[in-house]
Formats: structure tokens, sequence, C-alpha cells
């Protein structure tokens, strides 16, 4: 993948005058809250922010990574790719992969304000109903269905204009967006004109899998459609930038400590309260020393998939021979920790082109004035998202595999269509391709009792027949989509990693030696039933068996959505913020 001329400096100012956040452990003298939130990423903001609308309730929340103010590699839509390997990320990588032949993947992970939001692709999918009214039935919660969550998915979002000023009708279904909402969403600001125009046209040309839909946002996600992107007035909106203002953080009951991780979750030494059960957070700052922090009503764990589970086995809950063995001793016996880890393999397809739009990342004049552009007017190439344009398809009907989605309306692959994006020589365009139905399961472990040791990621990619077959049905559906007539004059010949792979074996070769991750990690402290033996939380989020601890992150989905999961992430913090303030404000 492309990487940034060196020109760039990281940040353009260091946040002031900001009330109640702490740059460093110490800055903070409060040590009791009503709610304590670890992890300030996607979730996590936004359920401190909705806590603190309370103004009774004393909200902190911890975030192990720094501020995201004034990040320009976090800002500008089109850097996306570039804040992979910076302090912003994690660095995680998973266990050699089987199917992969042992190969290890870089596997990034927010590690600031906003957390993933603030580092992530931005494409918003809200996922298809299927997704939702699946949940609903495996949980036996109502509420979780397409109906009952989406008055949720229009309160988190502010759609707007594109900065490039076109008339977008045509473009969207304006009757199902929200317009006063927290998170501004936005189709793309910068049309690539001579890219765009061919990628509808071999749509109407091929249909089928590819026929155009107004808006992939509104129940069914499937077909060819224009981006719709987590960004606003040209510039990233994340949890941090929307639900985390100035004025939000301004309030006097919410305190936003930064640049601290949490270690572990203590049990409460008073035993007869009635507060949580778990009531103490061990955090560290960046230097080296811990303090306590407790809670009087919930600890709530928004540290993300890999995160959280990381939390609770040093806390001693998980299944207790894994902790025995890494060296913990077991307090809470909760078997299906970290077991589902559930996420979406990524391949890059390349197709040589010629006559495309200037790549303003591989030239360093074109740069600086794309980024002058974007600093004067918030226009122009940067203020672009990675993608404008993609297609979501399903495996054929007379397939021989049982449908691995939610249901008819979920896609089983993608195509994220895009210039330059793959590893191939310029000029090309890509065809990114997501497998968005996985049925493989993987697992996030530990194997040491040292909580700043990374944990053992292993997502397991590829390891189920179908999984396999959605790869090469989408590599032959990128085929297809660029063989277009459309393409004619354009896109010249496949790109030299892919081509000639024609048989099931050869594709099968293609796919293990170059699959990546779409960084969607979920389900590793999966919903149940209430009652049910397996599981991590009940419908409410609260830990099983365990008094005053929800988690709420991406951990706690039954399945994974079948499309880029943030949007449901947001919904999934919204409905937990009502819950949260239901029980204690009753
Ligand atoms: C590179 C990348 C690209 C992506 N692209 C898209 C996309 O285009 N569209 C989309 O919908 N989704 C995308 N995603 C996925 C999406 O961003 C995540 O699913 C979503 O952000 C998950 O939200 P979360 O709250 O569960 O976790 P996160 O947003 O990851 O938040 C977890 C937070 O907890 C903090 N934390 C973790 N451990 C600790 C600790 N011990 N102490 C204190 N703090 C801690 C982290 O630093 C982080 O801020 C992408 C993700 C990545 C990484
Ligand atoms: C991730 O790696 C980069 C590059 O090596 C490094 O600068 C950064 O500090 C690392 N991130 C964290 C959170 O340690
Ligand atoms: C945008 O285009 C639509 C249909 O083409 C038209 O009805 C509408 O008036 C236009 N809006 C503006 C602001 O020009
Ligand atoms: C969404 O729109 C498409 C047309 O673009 C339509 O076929 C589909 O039925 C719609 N889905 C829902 C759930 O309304
Ligand atoms: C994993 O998820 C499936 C449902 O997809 C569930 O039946 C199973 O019990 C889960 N496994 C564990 C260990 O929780
Ligand atoms: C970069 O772009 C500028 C402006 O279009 C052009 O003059 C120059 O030749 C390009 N440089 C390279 C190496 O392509
Ligand atoms: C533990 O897992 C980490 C991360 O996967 C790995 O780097 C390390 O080598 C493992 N250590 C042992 C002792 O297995
Ligand atoms: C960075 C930091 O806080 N370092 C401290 C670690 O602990 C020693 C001894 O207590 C201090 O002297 C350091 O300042």
């Amino acid at each position: 993948m492309r990487t940034l001329p060196g020109l760039l400096i990281l940040t353009t100012f260091i946040g002031s005058g900001l009330c109640a956040v702490y740059q460093q452990l110490n800055d903070l003298k409060q040590e009791h809250f009503d709610f304590v939130v670890v992890g300030g990423g996607a979730a996590g903001a936004v359920v401190a922010s909705r806590l603190s609308e309370v103004k009774d309730f004393q909200v902190l929340l911890i975030e192990a990574g720094p501020s995201n103010e004034g990040v320009l590699l976090s800002e500008v839509p089109f850097f996306a790719f570039d804040i992979q390997n910076t302090p912003y990320d994690w660095n995680f990588t998973t266990t050699p992969q089987k199917f992969a032949d042992g190969r290890v993947i870089p596997y990034a992970r927010g590690h600031i304000l906003g957390g993933s939001s603030a580092i992530n692709l931005m494409v918003y999918t809200r996922g298809s109903l299927d997704d939702f009214n699946r949940w609903a039935r495996v949980t036996g919660d109502s509420g979780w269905s397409w109906d009952e969550m989406f008055p949720y998915f229009l309160k988190n979002e502010r759609f707007v204009q594109p900065t490039d000023g076109r008339n977008i009708t045509g473009d969207f279904d304006p009757s199902i967006h929200g317009y006063d909402g927290m998170t501004q969403i936005s189709v793309p600001n910068h049309l690539q004109k001579l890219f765009d125009m061919r990628c509808f046209e071999a749509a109407d040309e091929l249909r089928g899998n590819f026929e155009f839909t107004l808006d992939m946002n509104n129940g069914t996600l499937l077909g060819t459609g224009w981006a719709q992107g987590t960004n606003g007035g040209g510039s990233r909106s994340s949890s941090a930038t929307s639900y985390l203002t100035r004025e939000i953080t301004r309030r006097k009951n919410l305190h936003v400590l930064l640049n601290t991780r949490v270690t572990r979750l203590r049990r409460s030494e008073d035993s007869s309260s009635n507060g949580p059960e778990f009531d103490s957070v061990e955090a560290f700052g960046d230097g080296n020393g811990s303090r306590i922090f407790q809670a009087s009503k919930e600890v709530i764990l928004s540290a993300g998939a890999i995160g959280s589970p990381h939390i609770l086995f040093h806390s001693g809950f998980g299944e207790a021979q894994e902790l025995q063995a890494a060296g913990i001793t077991p307090l809470v016996d909760l078997p299906s920790l970290g077991k589902n880890l559930t996420d979406h393999p990524f391949l890059l397809v390349d197709f040589m082109a010629e006559n495309t739009e200037p790549n303003v990342l591989a030239n360093s004049t074109l740069l600086e004035d794309a980024l002058e552009e974007w600093k004067n007017s918030k226009t122009g190439p940067l203020a672009d998202i990675p993608t404008n344009n993609l297609v979501w398809g399903r495996l054929p009907s007379d397939s021989a595999f049982d449908d691995p989605g939610p249901g008819p309306n979920a896609p089983h692959w993608e195509l994220i269509l895009a210039l330059n994006l793959g590893p191939t020589p310029e000029p090309h365009v890509t065809a990114a391709i997501s497998i968005v139905s996985p049925t493989s399961r993987g697992t996030l472990t530990i194997n040491s009792s040292d909580p700043f040791d990374s944990p053992v990621i292993d997502p397991a990619f590829f390891t189920t027949a179908v999984d396999v077959e959605a790869g090469r049905d989408a590599v032959r559906n990128a085929r297809k989509f660029f063989g277009a007539k459309a393409w004619e004059g354009y896109v010249v010949s496949e790109g030299p990693l892919s081509k000639g792979a024609e048989s099931d074996e050869e594709l099968d070769a293609f796919i293990a030696g170059n699959f990546l991750t779409t960084w969607h990690s979920s389900s590793t402290a999966m919903m149940s039933p209430k009652g049910a033996d397996y599981g991590v939380v009940d419908p409410d989020l609260k830990v099983k068996g365990i008094k005053g601890l929800r988690i709420v992150d991406a951990s706690i989905m039954p399945y994974i959505i079948n499309g880029h999961p943030l949007a449901a992430v947001y919904v999934i913090a919204e409905r937990a913020a009502d819950m949260i303030k239901q029980d204690w404000t009753s």
C-alpha cells in the first residue's frame, strides 16, 4: 500500500484550554466517580458523553492514547491509510495464519481519543436489516432489531452536504438519514470524475450483483452505490470530534483522562456494599505511576473487541485453565470470553490502468498543493475518504453452500473501488475485497500475566470452506466488474499478482499469499440470551452474573455485521447509554 512522502508534520497544534481533559494520570485528583468508562474509542466516547448529560452523574473516561486534537493524519480523510504504525496505533499483529501458510498480518487499532473511529477508513454502512434482526433473534431481545435500532441511527447521524458544492440529488435517499445527530456523514467530497462515472456505467451494464442502489444504508446492503463516510465539512468525524467536543468536555461532571492505560479491574473490598462487584480500576500513566479509580454505580468496559477481553483476562475473568496457564488466578468463570473472534478478511486486487486521475500521494508537488487546498477550504482530493464507490454482492443462488450471512438483504462480499490503492506499480485501479459474511471463528487469548504484553490475536481467517469460496467469488466478480465495456480505454489488464489465477487452486494461492484484514474485529464478549450457558454479556450488556459491570463496544456483537461495523458500534453505544440512564434515574 502507498505511503506518504516525508513532508508531513504529525500535529498541527497541541490542544489547549481543555477543561475536564487531563493529559496525564496525576493531573486528575478525583478518585471516586459514579461511572468509570474504560476506553475512549467509538463506543466509550458515546457512553461517557451521553451519561454526562445527567448532571448528577460523575463520569470518568479513561483512554490509553493521546488527544485527537490537531492530529492532521486523523483529520484529513485521505490520510486514513497513513496513520497506521504511528503513536495513534496499537501496532498489533495476528498470530501466524494457517490459510496464509503461517504469514503474520499487521492488526491496527486506534490508540487515540476516538479509538479506531479516529484512524479508520470512514466508510459508513449501517449493515442490513437482517443483521440486526438476527441479533434480536439470537439474544431474545427485540430491542436489537432493525426497526427498534433505527431511531438510534438517526440520533447518531448528522448528514451534511459534501464540500465541493455539487447537487447530490439522486446520490442518496434523504428520507432515511438523520440531520441533527452527532457524527457527520457525507457522500464523497471530491469526485474522481473519470473513475466514478465508469463505476456506475459498469454497474448499469452488468446489473445482477452490480445493480445501482440509491442508498446502501436503507436496510438492504446490495449493489453498487456512492460510498457514505463518517466525515463532514471535509474532515474526519470521529467519536472524539462528535461526542467529545470542547463544549461537551467542559461539563463539570465529565472527566476525560488521556495517556492512561487500564490494566485490571479489582474486586470490591466491601462485598456487602450496593456498589459494583468489581468497583476499582487500576490505571497506569505514561511514566511508571499507577492509580486506582472507583465507581459507585458501574464500570463500563469500552476498550474494543481486543482491549476489553484483554483487560478482563488480566482481572481473572475467563476459562480457569487458560488463565492458570498464563499465570493468572481465576476469579470469574467465563469460558466464552475471547472465543468467537470474528473479522472480515481483506484482499487487494489491482488492474493496470491508463488515463487515470493523478495520484496526489505519489507526487509531492501535487500533495503540497492538495494540502494547501484542504487547509484553505476543506475541498480537493484530500477531503475525500479513500473510496467513492462500493459494490456489495452475494454468492450465486445456486451455490453449493448454505447462506453464510443473516439473510437475503445482506452481502457476502464487498468491492471497495479506488485508484492506486494496491501494491502494484501505478497507475492502477483497485478492487479492495472484504469478505463480510465470515463463518470462520478465531480467538483472543493471552500468553503472559503482564498486562502490558500484547494479547494473542488469531482471527483464523479463511478456515471454513465457504469463506474461501466467497473469496474466489469476489475475485471473479472484481474481474467481471473491471472487464465491463465501460472500462475500455482505461483499464488495460489485470495486475501481475492475480493475473492468470483461474482454477480454484490458483485463486486460493493468490488469496492465501495476499489477504490482510479489514480491521473489523468483533464478538469476543458476545451477547447471548439471559440465562444462556454461553456468551459473556446479557442483552442489557451486563457481564453475566456480575453486578455493576457492562461491556459496550464491538466485542458484544453476537455476529459480526455483514458490512463496515462502526455505525453499528455507535448505535450499540447509544442504546447502552439509554439503558444505563434508565437503570439509574428511575
Ligand atoms: C484501520 C481501520 C480501518 C477501519 N475502517 C472502517 C471503516 O471504514 N468503516 C467502519 O465502519 N469501520 C471501520 N473500522 C472498524 C471500526 O473503526 C471499529 O469497529 C470501531 O471503531 C470499534 O469501536 P470500539 O469502541 O469497539 O473500539 P475502538 O474504537 O477501537 O476503541 C477502543 C478504545 O479503547 C482504548 N483502549 C484499549 N485498551 C485500553 C486500555 N487497556 N486502557 C485504556 N484504554 C484502552 C483504545 O485506545 C481505543 O481508544 C476500521 C478499523 C480500523 C482499525
Ligand atoms: C507504533 O509503531 C510506531 C512506529 O514504530 C511507533 O512510533 C508508535 O509509538 C507505536 N505505537 C504505540 C502505541 O506504541
Ligand atoms: C438539484 O437537482 C434536482 C434534480 O436534478 C433539482 O430538483 C434540484 O432543484 C436541484 N437543487 C439545487 C439546489 O439546485
Ligand atoms: C433499499 O433500496 C433498494 C433500491 O435501491 C430496494 O431494492 C430495497 O428494497 C430497499 N430496501 C429496503 C429495506 O427498503
Ligand atoms: C460462538 O458463537 C456460537 C453462535 O454463533 C455459539 O453457539 C457458541 O456457543 C459460541 N461459542 C462460545 C465458546 O461461546
Ligand atoms: C508532479 O505533478 C506536477 C504537477 O502536475 C508535475 O508537473 C510533475 O511532473 C509531477 N511529477 C512527477 C514525478 O510525476
Ligand atoms: C505471546 O504472544 C505474543 C503476541 O502474539 C508473541 O509475540 C509472543 O511471542 C508470545 N509469547 C509466547 C511465550 O508464546
Ligand atoms: C516517568 C516517571 O514517572 N518516572 C518515575 C518513575 O519512578 C521513579 C522512582 O519512584 C521516579 O523517580 C521517576 O520520576
